[in-house]
């Protein structure tokens, strides 16, 4: 028996960043611990990461490279391959040009600067990600606004902070673990909670608005009429930093507090206590969350929260919303060549003329690749790569996500296990766990980190996902790859004076942080200014100043769909174990949570004779799906909370029960229901019903 070594790595089972320590025995992870010198993590891991082994030694994960024969799955050479998957590339590219080829991922799984690269040496601008309707939409919006990502300062101290539709805690999202909130909090922070459902945060929260689903934007005017009318904002910033104050200030006051607590059902002197608390505690932090993005309100609600942490002063400055300095590495950006993608191609972005915005962050939605290849229209789509996306589970609509992936004529997958996406490709490509990367991690967050991703093991003939986008350039005949995957971690670490072998020792690399950088090169947008009133949003001809626009589903938009689907379904309640559609299979987490779970006030319970426990019936105008009821009288009796990401490893057929408990079958992906300029689709707020489940 050999002996175990430990390796100094960093976890990311979801989007990433815990230090962990992996002790490996004869070339076999064995388990991993907590790194306690993780600047992110500090020792603390979480239970989809203390898993990771049960998912890189699960028996279903696919260990090889397969093609789709007349008999099903059939193990192949990754030559075979990657000359299968240029081959067909190169056809479609020939026939149809490249644009005629969509590549994409799910959400920020830190290979997006190698997919991306790959894309733009292809030719083709229709990359699909996650990202019109989470965190990139966030980026886009405030990229136009002030410039840059404001980001929660928990090290700097803040003394109010507004957890504005986000639960660091189950899901450390984006930049920062939940644990330096948590930190921050327990220095003795005010807390004002603004979610719909009573959580673990609203329950310590001094104020907890507990609004209408998908009603942000008209909260967040409720705030900023208070702020204005009583005087509470930043005159002196006001003046010299923001675009547009004046006509901001009247589109404010078309939401004054009775109107407000109409649309958001949150009591008015709430919202005024609310509003009072955040103005006058400094510094102060706006935390948001996704479900702020996932409707129509998407890029509004976004530039309305950017314009609270502006108006009162809280932008850039330590404890409130800061812009993080990166290392000087070189940037996602810079490696994902944008600048190669000729201007022809650029102009061709399926959905580019109309979803500006994502286009401007190089990105498709969904539906216009459902659209073009399910009629061809406005081009054909005749192939595509998917990496690390299960779009059948997770995007709107999924029915018709379905079709259009059965359809298009050439499919590849990367992945680990053969999910029903999966199983509707032509070619899988196994990946490898971030047990089997080297990586600079974390360079696409706006925290100021990178981190050091150091491979433990190899398994099987899995590759790391930055591998495999290298090794189809190079087969296609793309100039720009290097020979090894660490020669290009050696090109991004380049302008730091360290190489890759270097940057593994040290583990860590973080920027000199600087606040207040307005104040000598005011903010990176055409005029200078916050743009609270948008140049960029004005010349797109759109209105230039945001606003609440009621959701195309709710009780007050359709009151004549009440009758058959009375309640307001919250779609995409996440859990600690899962992320989103990954983990059904993996013991340990499975034990925790065996089935998908629907949320329901005990009242409206009641009404349909449905308990704790039963299976439940969710139906939309579209479709329908069953989860467990889980009584909870921390919701609205008005509203459903459902689980997303369902569907049933253990069920052997290749469809794997995908459309069960899918909540996404439910879910509307029509442009009416989308972001008009960044194209979000609405996953979060839509009229359903529920009955009884007779048949279990
Ligand atoms: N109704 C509703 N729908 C939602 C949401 C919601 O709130 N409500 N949330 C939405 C959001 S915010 C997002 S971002 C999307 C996410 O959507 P997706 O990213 O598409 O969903 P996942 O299920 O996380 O990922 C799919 C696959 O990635 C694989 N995978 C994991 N890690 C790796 C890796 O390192 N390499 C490779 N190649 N594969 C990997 C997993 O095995 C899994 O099969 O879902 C959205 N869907
Ligand atoms: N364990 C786990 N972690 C994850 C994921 C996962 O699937 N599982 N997914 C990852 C991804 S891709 C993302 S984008 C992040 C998202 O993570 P977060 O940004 O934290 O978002 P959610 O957990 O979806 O929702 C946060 C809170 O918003 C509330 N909420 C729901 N609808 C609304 C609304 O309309 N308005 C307001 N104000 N609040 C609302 C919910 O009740 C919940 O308490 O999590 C990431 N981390
Ligand atoms: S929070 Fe995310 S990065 Fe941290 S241990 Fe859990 S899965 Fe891994
Ligand atoms: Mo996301």
């Amino acid at each position: 028996m050999g002996e175990t070594k430990k390796i100094r790595t960093a976890c990311r089972s979801c989007h990433g960043g815990c230090g962990v320590i992996a002790h490996v025995k004869d070339g076999k992870v064995i388990k991993v611990e907590g790194d306690p010198d993780s600047p992110l993590s500090y020792g603390t891991l979480c239970a989809k990461c203390l898993a990771i082994t049960q998912l890189a030694y699960h028996p279903d994960r696919i260990l090889h490279p397969m093609k789709k024969g007349a008999k099903g799955w059939e193990r192949i050479t990754w030559d075979e391959a990657l000359d299968t998957v240029a081959g067909k590339f190169n056809e479609v590219i020939e026939e149809y040009g490249a644009e005629s080829i969509v590549v994409g991922q799910g959400t920020g799984r830190d290979y997006e600067s190698h997919l991306y690269r790959f894309a733009n040496l292809l030719g083709t601008p229709n990359v699909l990600t996650a990202g019109h309707m989470c965190y990139v939409s966030r980026v886009g919006a405030t990229l136009i606004t002030c410039g840059n990502l404001p980001v929660s300062d928990w090290n700097g101290g803040p003394k109010c902070i507004v957890m504005w539709a986000c639960n660091p805690q189950w899901t450390n999202p984006d930049e920062h673990k939940g644990v330096d909130f948590w930190k921050a909090y327990k220095n003795g922070s005010k807390l004002i909670v603004i979610d719909p459902r009573k959580g673990f945060l609203a329950n310590k929260a001094d104020l907890w608005l507990q609004l209408r689903p998908g009603t942000d934007a008209a909260l967040a005017m409720g705030f900023l009429n208070v702020i204005i009318e009583e005087d509470l904002y930043d005159k002196e910033f006001v003046d010299q930093y923001i675009n547009g104050w004046d006509p901001f200030v009247e589109r404010v006051r078309e939401y004054p507090l009775d109107r407000v607590e109409e649309i958001t059902w949150v009591k008015q002197d709430l919202i005024r206590k609310a509003a009072r608390m955040y103005a006058t505690t400094k510094p102060a932090c706006i935390n948001w969350g996704v479900p702020t993005e996932q409707t129509l309100n998407c890029t509004d609600c976004t530039r309305i929260l950017t314009g609270l942490m502006a108006a009162t002063g809280n932008l850039d400055v330590p404890g409130g919303n800061a812009f993080f300095v990166p290392p000087p590495v070189r940037t996602v950006s810079h490696f994902c060549r944008h600048k190669d993608l000729p201007k022809e191609q650029w102009k061709k972005r399926l959905g580019g003329d109309q979803y500006k915005l994502a286009s401007r962050v190089a990105m498709i939605t969904p539906k216009v690749a459902w659209e073009a290849i399910l009629t061809g229209k406005p081009y054909p789509l005749k192939a595509g790569l998917l990496c690390g996306s299960n779009p059948v589970s997770t995007r709107a609509n999924a029915r018709e996500a379905y079709e259009a992936l059965k359809k298009i004529e050439f499919l590849a997958v990367i992945d680990f296990f053969l999910t029903p996406t999966a199983e509707l490709a032509d070619i899988f490509l196994p990946a490898g766990t971030w047990l089997e990367q080297n990586h600079m991690a974390d360079n696409w967050k706006r925290h100021g980190y990178v981190i050091a991703r150091q491979k433990a093991v190899e398994i099987g003939e899995c590759w790391q996902d930055h591998k495999i986008f290298q090794e189809l350039g190079k087969r296609m005949g793309q100039d720009g790859w290097w020979d090894t995957v660490e020669d290009a971690l050696d090109y991004l670490l380049e302008p730091t004076g360290l190489t890759w072998e270097d940057f593994k020792e040290k583990g860590y690399l973080k920027g000199d942080q600087v606040y207040y950088k307005y104040k000598e090169k005011g903010f990176s947008t055409p005029t200078g200014k916050v743009e609270l009133y948008s140049t960029v949003l004005e010349k797109w001809g759109h209105d230039p100043l945001p606003k609440y626009t009621e959701i195309p589903e709710s009780p007050v938009s359709r009151p004549d769909l009440l009758e058959d689907y009375p309640y307001i379904l919250n779609a995409g309640l996440r859990t600690p174990t899962f992320f989103h559609s990954a983990n059904r299979q993996i013991p340990w987490l499975r034990e925790i949570r065996p089935d998908p779970i629907v949320e329901i006030h005990p009242e409206t319970a009641k009404k349909h004779g449905i308990e704790e426990g039963d299976w439940v019936y969710i139906a939309s105008p579209r479709g329908r799906a069953k989860e467990r009821a889980k009584l909870n009288d921390g919701i609205d009796p008005q509203v459903i909370v459902a689980e997303h990401g369902w569907w049933f490893p253990e069920i052997k057929d290749p469809g794997h029960g995908w459309d069960i408990s899918n909540i996404n079958l439910l879910t509307d992906n029509s442009h009416e229901f989308m972001d008009p300029v960044m194209g979000a689709t609405n996953l979060r707020v839509l009229l359903c019903n529920i009955s009884p489940c007779e048949d279990e």
